[in-house]
């Protein structure tokens, strides 16, 4: 938080341990909020600074097993980066302050991420909604990349990550002409994972969270990578790096009491390891 006391402002990042989801309690979730809503939490490089420290400490902390990323406020999850700050910048200042390396930091987070999507998630909001696992959209939300607008063009995944995620006609035309997807277009093209009506966002992101935190933490972390490395290797190397984490996994506790619980007809118990 040392980028935070040097701005000398108000945490722009909150993290709570919600004791109660729609569904009953709420065991190994942490709900993080993007919380600047007066600018529609667009992210500066504080916020980003934030982000990554906040969601590293949740990585390592063994009390959270999944967390779901929101927007406060109902207007954004983020409207993209802080343009006031971006309008300033250099190749040199971007080069020499390189903020940026902390968002490849995000997609190491090795816990399952959940993005709680109401209203706009553009550019960078856009493209951070794209680095987590899973993608909950109230139904008021709106996905795009509208960089080209701004004389620039996406800068942080949007345009890798939104081609493989609804093919390439369609995310060429939303990076080309800035125009946004909403969240039914999204999900049909699967972008999303489920649409829900807007005030329920968050309630039915921390539902299907607390479903996961109550999977195996290990195989949980070890599905997760596997599938995300479905995005980058071939299908040969992802096959292998299948097998491999498979065959670990029988190196577990949980794989003895998840195979015997379903012999001996009970619910299992997850240690963890
Ligand atoms: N940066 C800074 N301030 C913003 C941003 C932003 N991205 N978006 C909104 N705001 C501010 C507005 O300036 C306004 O502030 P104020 O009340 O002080 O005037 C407040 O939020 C509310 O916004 P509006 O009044 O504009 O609300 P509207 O409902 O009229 O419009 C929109 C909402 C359509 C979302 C509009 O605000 C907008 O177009 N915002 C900019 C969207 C955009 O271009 N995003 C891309 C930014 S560039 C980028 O993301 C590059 C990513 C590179 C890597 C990122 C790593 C973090």
């Amino acid at each position: 938080m040392r980028d935070t006391e040097a701005a000398g402002r108000a945490p722009s990042i909150r993290v709570e341990f919600p004791a109660e989801g729609p569904a009953g309690p709420v065991d190994g979730v942490a709900l993080v909020f993007l919380d600047r809503p007066k600018v529609l939490n667009a992210l500066d490089f504080v916020m980003i600074a934030e982000l990554t420290d906040a969601l590293e400490a949740l990585d390592g902390d063994p009390a959270c097993r999944v967390i779901v990323l929101t927007g406060a406020g109902e207007r954004a999850f983020a409207a993209g980066a802080d343009i006031n700050e971006l309008a300033v910048q250099t190749p040199t200042t971007l080069l020499a302050d390189d903020h940026f390396h902390r968002w490849e930091r995000l997609k190491r987070i090795r816990k399952p991420l959940i993005a709680a999507v109401r209203g706009f998630a553009l550019g960078g909001g856009c493209e951070l909604a794209m680095t987590c696992d899973l993608i909950v959209a109230g139904d008021d939300a709106q996905f795009g990349q509208p960089e080209i607008r701004l004389g620039v063009m996406p800068g942080a995944g949007g345009t890798q990550r939104l081609t493989r995620a609804i093919g390439k006609a369609r995310a060429m035309e939303l990076v080309l002409t800035g125009a946004t997807i909403d969240a039914r277009e999204a999900e049909a093209r699967g972008l999303v994972t489920r649409v829900v009506p807007a005030a329920e966002t968050v309630a039915a992101a921390l539902e299907l969270a607390a479903t996961v935190a109550g999977m195996p933490p290990l195989a949980v972390i070890a599905a997760k990578d596997a599938v995300n490395r479905a995005e980058e290797l071939g299908l040969e190397d992802g096959l292998a790096f299948e097998r491999r984490s498979f065959y670990l996994l029988f190196g577990s506790h949980d794989q003895r009491e998840g195979m015997a619980a379903f012999v001996e007809k009970r619910r299992p118990s997850w240690t963890g390891s």
